[in-house]
């Protein structure tokens, strides 16, 4: 198993449960160890050397605040956020044993089950409504905030103002369900358990409260006694080797992200779970680089970046967002069906009053783009370009124009930059580069390669409407059902 996000925590507890023996292998760290403070995993507000992946600066998403420039410098280490950069955009990434489920807000939505066709046509909605979305939910510990706590806790103020406005403008207000601990949240507001979700814990991992995969499927895995885990060690090729079987050559990294030793092994079947980016550069370089020379030409397309697009709004001081804000955000604003957007009622939790409304819009972004390898560079390219964003702000604007008019109010220009509206620079949802029923058949076997799998986001073509990961978990339960029936 390469990568230890969604989609290969699933499949390691479905093979592990069926008595396959499961090596998981994870380029972060195992994140189960306190620092020096005591702590696994630093606050968004003070991030220190595990905040980022390999970099000697932070790279915020959200990189200014009144106009200043918040980034800091850091010691260079193998810290749980990658904010990748390609061209046209950077790609931010969860890296340990867990995935993005180590550094995600946790929101758990299933799409509209009138959307499901255009997310993934090749793929039978009744048996993912009927079977894989509820086998997805009920494995990732899915469940929504108590309504009447919501509507009295200081630390969702923000969310109520959001549902005010979006009220006021007619547009649908919904709660979206997540997989953090809710009594768990209630304790911290009521001063009885530690503050995480309270304490501006998320982007950089959360030390209480979330049901991250390390608290659910990978523990189950681990439980069956078949799956053994090697964090730090990252997959650089798979190719065939005798008796239908994969070399699989591994680099073992030190915390400063060196190389101390390479390793090769023998796999009867692998399985690409290193998350879309990480699973398209491979498979695209042993394409190119004659490993794996007859995977089809559909290896590395159709990526697309969820229509993700972030702006802030300036509310009236009669209309306070309140200075505790809980980082786990529970509701959004749902115009998909008439203008093409889907906005979280983000947090923006500084721990100051700010009177700002935050919001991370999905969009249908019709844009995709390619991966491709770069032999002067060594690298894989993604061709993505800046300006293929302009759907996505102009779906998001449906949403946010018609709540300025009606609350006259405007923009915030200092959160991006110096006058600068749109975050329109990012990906949080990297989709698709292997999609399903096109790289791959309609269950995720690369044909040409038996015994070869792709099982996580990049199955996806570029979109899900909303936040993808529960797509993509009952999706991998979807395949893996199968694989484990007919090819084992
Ligand atoms: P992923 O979880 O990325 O796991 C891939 C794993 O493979 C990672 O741990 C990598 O370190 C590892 N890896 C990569 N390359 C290699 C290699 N060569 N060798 C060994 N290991 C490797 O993939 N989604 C939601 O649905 N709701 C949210 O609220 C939400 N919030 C988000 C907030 C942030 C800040 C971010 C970054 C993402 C958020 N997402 C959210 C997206 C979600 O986390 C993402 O779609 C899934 O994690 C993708 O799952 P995969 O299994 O595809």
């Amino acid at each position: 198993m390469i990568g230890t996000g969604y989609g290969g925590s699933v499949a390691a507890l479905r093979l592990a449960q069926a008595g396959v023996d499961v090596h998981m292998i994870e380029m972060g760290m195992a994140w189960d160890t306190p620092g020096s403070d005591g702590k696994i995993f630093c606050a968004t507000t003070s991030p220190d050397h595990r905040s980022y992946w390999l970099r000697t600066r932070t790279k915020a998403p959200l990189n200014y605040f009144l106009g200043l420039p918040i980034d800091r410098d850091i010691t260079r280490y193998t810290g749980i956020l990658d904010a990748e950069e390609f061209g046209g955009i950077t790609v931010y990434q969860g890296r340990g044993v867990g995935g993005g489920s180590l550094v995600n807000g946790g929101m758990a939505v299933t799409p509209r089950r009138e959307n499901f066709g255009a997310v993934l046509p090749s793929v039978n909605a009744d048996e993912m409504y009927d079977t894989y979305y509820p086998r997805a939910n009920a494995g990732l510990g899915v469940t929504s905030i108590d309504q009447a706590w919501f509507d009295t806790t200081a630390c969702y103020q923000y969310g109520r103002v959001g549902r005010k406005h979006a009220q006021r403008s007619g547009l649908p207000f919904v709660f979206v369900p997540n997989v953090y601990d809710w009594n768990h949240m209630k304790q911290e507001a009521a001063g009885t358990a530690t503050r995480s979700a309270l304490a501006g814990e998320i982007l950089y991992g959360n030390n209480h409260g979330k049901k991250s995969l390390q608290k659910t499927y990978i523990a189950l895995a681990r439980a069956t006694g078949n799956v053994t885990v090697s964090p730090l060690h990252r997959v650089t090729s798979v190719a065939p080797a005798a008796g239908g079987r994969y070399t699989v050559v591994i680099e073992q990294l030190n915390t400063s992200g060196d190389i101390t030793a390479t390793k090769t092994v023998t796999a009867d079947r692998v399985f690409f779970a290193a998350g879309s980016v990480g699973t398209s550069k491979l498979l695209v370089k042993l394409k190119a680089t004659g490993a794996l020379p007859n995977l089809n030409g559909e290896i590395g397309r159709n990526w697309g970046d969820n229509g993700n697009v972030m702006c802030g709004r300036a509310n009236h001081l009669w209309d306070p967002t309140g200075s505790l804000q809980s980082t786990i955000p529970c509701s959004g604003i749902d115009n998909w069906a008439s203008g093409g957007a889907f906005a979280e009622v983000a947090p923006l939790p500084v721990g100051i009053e700010t009177f700002a409304s935050f919001y991370l819009s999905i969009t249908k972004n019709p844009n995709r783009a390619q991966f491709s390898w770069n032999a002067a560079t060594g690298r894989v390219d993604l061709n993505w370009q800046t300006s293929w964003k302009q759907p996505s702000i102009d779906m998001a604007k449906t949403i946010f124009d018609k709540i300025n008019a009606k609350e006259g109010t405007i923009y915030r220009t200092d959160l991006f930059g110096v006058y600068k509206i749109w975050g329109d620079h990012l990906t949080y949802h990297p989709l698709g580069g292997a999609v399903l029923n096109s790289a791959t058949d309609n269950y995720g076997r690369l044909t040409a390669y038996p015994g070869l799998y792709v099982i996580d986001g990049s199955l996806i073509p570029g979109n899900t409407s909303v936040n993808p990961f529960v797509t993509i978990t009952a999706l991998a339960e979807r395949n893996i059902e199968r694989i484990i029936a007919t090819d084992l």
